[in-house]
């Protein structure tokens, strides 16, 4: 099995099974050994709890980076998440400058909105520094709302083929490399992943159990992540990704208590077996 070193930037939301504390847990699954760089720490998430504390780690970011620079530190991949701050969207810029080498994978998803509508606290300020950070990116990771946000395709909630089309045309004309579309559905049942690259795209379909699963961009990102860096491909990553989520989802729906994340820690050795 591969071993690779991966910085995940995101923020550590305490309570909420989401970000960081999902992202260490399923990378280190997936065999490899993964840093992180905290963008700002909350009580909890911002879905569906209220009054959350939240410290914005904008400040923090150069003199770390500085640091392992000076330590001559090397990533394999750069990984990013949910941002504190649409400053702090320029000091991952400039990591990225200074972490890429030339066989660095940059993974980035814009973690910013979901339905329709942004997170709380995010804007359109926010919106457009992100472009710049996600166009960059070796595979950038939305989901539908905020592939639209990225590239000012009208969102809509129910939708086609031919829709979805025009949509991959314009992440590409926006500059987009590998685009890893979540959550992409074409019947009440059944959601997807679509990876494109070059006008060339692949669907893999799966079951949707639920909606509304808070979490669960998370989990699929990291396992996404953890199978692409074991070598797999994007589109083998995605599916190993899109598999890993929908167990952890049937692991979680017959709990209306865990409303708030995705029950996925008792699968953790189903995906040390899948990225193999
Ligand atoms: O799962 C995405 C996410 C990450 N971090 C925080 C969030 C959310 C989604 O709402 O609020 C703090």
């Amino acid at each position: 099995m591969a071993y690779k070193r991966i910085l995940t930037v995101q923020d550590i939301s305490c309570f909420g099974q989401c970000s960081l504390t999902v992202a260490l847990p399923i990378l280190s699954a997936a065999g490899h050994e993964t840093c992180i760089l905290p963008s700002a720490i909350l009580s909890t998430h911002t879905a569906g709890f209220s009054g959350y504390t939240f410290r914005d780690l904008t400040e923090d970011i150069p003199p770390i980076a500085a640091h392992w620079q000076k330590e001559g530190i090397r990533f394999d991949a750069l990984y990013t998440g949910y941002l504190g701050s649409t400053r702090q969207i320029g000091c991952v810029e400039d990591l990225f400058a200074a972490f890429k080498g030339p066989d660095t994978v940059t993974v980035v998803d814009p973690a910013m909105a979901d339905n329709g509508k942004l997170y709380p606290g995010f804007d359109g300020a926010f919106v457009e520094a992100m472009k710049g950070l996600a166009f960059s990116a070796d595979i950038l990771l939305p989901n539908l709302t905020e592939a639209c946000l990225l590239t000012g395709y009208p969102y809509r909630e129910t939708y086609d083929e031919a829709y979805i089309r025009g949509l991959l045309q314009a992440l590409e004309k926006a500059g987009a490399k590998t685009t890893v579309l979540t959550g992409i559905g074409y019947t009440p049942d059944t959601t997807g992943v679509i990876v494109a690259r070059g006008g060339e795209s692949r669907y893999y379909r799966h079951p949707r159990i639920s909606k509304g699963c808070h979490g669960t961009g998370d989990v699929y990102a990291s396992a996404f992540v953890g199978a692409l860096m074991q070598g797999k491909d994007p589109y083998g990553a995605a599916v190993i990704a899109a598999d890993f989520t929908v167990k952890c989802i049937e692991n979680t729906q017959g709990d209306p208590a865990h409303w708030y994340g995705v029950k996925f820690e008792p699968l953790l050795p189903l995906l040390a077996e899948m990225v193999k």
